[in-house]
């Protein structure tokens, strides 16, 4: 796809690895990153945009590589002292991944949205391609578990992801659309990437923005999407757990059956080979290759490897 434009969605964890692989060999205009908001939330009045600052992170050379999200050789000294306050600390904010939420915070409370915030961070840290939130509005994810109805941090941090889910439910307090920079990204890019993202927590999230899923489905261009589910386990992250409770197939096919009418081409690992007749029953191409991406090299090779796909 010499000379085409690419739009990349992704979630957290996953979604940066394979962001990162376009970025290393995309310049600036070809490609678009749009990231999922729906796990954002406010600790100590900060406004915290976790898979955001984990896209920013990677692609800045600063993330943790041991966790995936937060900051390399992060310390956590005002955390402590707002326990010894008496706060509750259960999301492990670090000294330097505070600075962000702090500047976001400011930035936010002078007028700027949250897609000028993430440029002008984006820019601090010397990052030159767009990365873009799905929406500049509010969009929350909200988990309905066995025990109550919780936001996701609280589920996937304070809960350790140990409630059954019984549903999900996206919920804006008020009118949202997607952020301009991804309405450019729709309607002018070639092929559009979902990352190997959670389906659930950080696709459905994206799609459930006003607009975004019909936009999608008339793309003009090429849609591929690589599984985060491999050999019946995903990479990492509750989404195997969560394919389950919801009554799905924990596999491949289970995430191919959420991205029928969104995706023509379905990546899937060498390792579930024999499903590839399956999914492409449901009316997508399949291509099997390598999706376990270990280290910057295996990044840029998944990358290439869907960008020189014939579409
Ligand atoms: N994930 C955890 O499992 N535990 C944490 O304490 C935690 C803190 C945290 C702080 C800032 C940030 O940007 C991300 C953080 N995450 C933490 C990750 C985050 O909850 C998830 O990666 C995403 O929301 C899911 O994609």
């Amino acid at each position: 796809m010499e000379n085409s434009k690419v739009l990349a969605l992704a979630g957290g964890v996953g979604g940066a690895k394979l962001a990162l692989g376009l970025r290393d060999i995309l310049d600036e205009e070809s490609l678009a990153i749009v990231v999922n908001t729906g796990d954002d939330e406010e600790f100590f009045g900060l406004h915290v945009s976790p898979d955001l600052d984990t896209v920013m992170y990677t692609l800045g050379g600063i993330a943790n590589p041991d966790t995936g999200w937060g900051i390399s050789g992060e310390t956590f000294r005002s955390l402590n002292r707002l326990r010894q306050y008496g706060a509750d600390t259960w999301f492990n904010l670090g000294d330097l991944d505070m600075a962000t939420h702090i500047r976001r915070t400011q930035l936010l409370g002078q007028g700027n949205t949250l897609s000028e915030v993430t440029n002008s961070l984006c820019s601090s840290l010397g990052i030159a391609h767009s990365i873009f939130p799905m929406t500049d509005d509010t969009l929350r994810t909200v988990v309905i578990t066995e025990i109550s109805e919780m936001s996701f941090q609280e589920y996937f941090v304070k809960n350790r992801c140990d409630p059954r889910v019984i549903s999900l439910r996206f919920d804006s307090p008020s009118e949202c659309s997607p952020s301009p920079g991804f309405v450019t990204a729709l309607n002018e890019s070639d092929l559009l990437v979902f990352c190997p993202s959670n389906p659930f927590l950080s696709v459905d999230p994206i799609l459930a923005v006003p607009g975004v899923r019909k936009k999608i489905e008339n793309f003009r261009g090429a849609r591929v999407a690589v599984s985060p589910i491999v050999g019946g386990e995903a990479i990492k992250g509750p989404a195997g757990k969560i394919l389950r409770e919801l009554g799905h197939e924990v596999s491949c096919v289970g995430v191919a059956k959420r991205y029928v009418d969104l995706c023509d081409v379905f990546i899937i690992d060498n390792v579930d080979a024999d499903l590839a007749s399956t999914i492409e029953k449901l009316g997508m191409r399949v291509v099997v290759t390598n999706t376990i991406m270990n280290n910057d090299q295996e990044k840029r090779t998944l990358a290439r490897e869907i960008l020189s796909l014939d579409y």
